[in-house]
């Protein structure tokens, strides 16, 4: 399984573990680098100093590649791109927002830079400036989501550019990183199914709570405030349906979801905390070792790529 992707990153799969809030530090991404995938960590909403923290404390531990992602709605995202140049980071993803008046200085230090688009017409303005790859994310993905499903956005988006797409939303196991190569994606970024590992720090109760998921369970609220988010099913998501439903204001509704990704992720409070999570929470069964994640997944492609090959004779 070589990529372009593979080869431009010196990474071992092309698999990226996404860059999610409060859940993605050092140790998960360490664990991923290791394990020959693309590890990431998310900045979120925090400032440069725990950002260049993250990256000493990495460095450390792993020569391997790894990624920072930048969520661009954060209001330290100045700061963090800053601190990013200065480190030489080799690879950064960004999500909700063009990252478009970074990117020069970014590509200036050697920096792969790889941004969520959401649609094609982002896709091919981020190709005209300049960026490396594009992860083309449908709306089945956990957190802040899109339109568009994995299925319908990655076979456009493939078609519209010339550099590597990345698939993500909905994929957890080796039939998804499958469809998504047969979609002619190049890599897949995978979210929902690295919280489900030994590594990742995030609170148990997290955790369990995808392992208990069903198919139904990851619903997108805020889809009237122009901000919707995936997360599982609980006391805060009714509570959004609820206000949203009613005559409510835009801000009373986001005021909503202020502090409760960390509520869920650090103090374990899922029923009124933020759980993101993908769709494909309801096939998440197990918490595993990175390093048993990727080779389940390498493994499961193979055998169905096998399958495949002899029903599609
Ligand atoms: O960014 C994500 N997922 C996230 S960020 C996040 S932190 C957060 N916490 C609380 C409330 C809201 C966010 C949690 N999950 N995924 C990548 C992503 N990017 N999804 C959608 C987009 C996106 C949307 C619009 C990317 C670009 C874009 O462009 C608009 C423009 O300016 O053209």
């Amino acid at each position: 399984m070589k990529t372009r992707v593979c080869e431009l990153l010196n990474i071992e799969y092309p698999i990226f573990q996404g860059g999610m809030a409060w859940v993605s530090t050092y140790e998960l991404a360490a664990a991923v680098s290791e394990a020959g995938g693309l590890g990431i960590i998310a900045a979120g909403g925090a400032d440069g100093e725990y950002v260049r923290n993250q990256i000493r404390k990495i460095k450390e531990i792993t020569k391997r590649p790894f990624g920072i992602n930048v969520m661009l709605m954060s209001p330290y995202v100045d700061d963090v791109m800053k601190i990013i140049i200065e480190e030489k980071v080799p690879v950064i993803t960004t999500g909700a927002g063009n990252p478009g008046k970074y990117i020069k200085a970014l590509k200036e230090k050697g920096t792969k830079v790889f941004p969520v688009v959401p649609s094609v017409a982002l896709a091919k303005r981020m190709e005209k400036e300049g960026v490396d790859g594009v992860i083309a994310e449908g709306t089945e993905s956990g957190g802040h989501i899109g339109e568009l499903t994995t299925m319908c956005l990655v076979p456009q988006v493939v078609d519209a550019v010339s550099i590597p797409v990345i698939a993500a939303g909905g994929i957890g196991d080796g039939r998804g990183m499958l469809a998504a190569f047969a979609l002619g994606a190049e890599g897949v970024q995978i979210g929902t199914r690295f919280v489900c590992s030994n590594e990742c720090v995030v609170h148990e109760n997290y955790k369990r709570a995808i392992i208990e998921a069903g198919d139904r369970d990851a619903v997108a609220t805020g889809r009237k405030t122009g901000h919707p988010v995936r997360c599982l099913k609980n006391k805060l998501t009714r509570e959004f349906e609820k206000l949203e439903n009613s005559n409510a204001d835009k801000e009373e509704i986001e005021k909503l979801g202020t502090g409760a990704l960390r509520k869920a992720a650090i103090l374990g409070d899922i029923e009124y905390g933020s759980v993101m999570a993908g769709q494909i929470s309801g096939l998440i069964k197990d918490i595993k070792p990175c390093k048993t994640i990727i080779s389940d997944l390498i493994k499961d492609y193979e055998e169905n790529l096998k399958k495949l090959k002899e029903w599609c004779r």
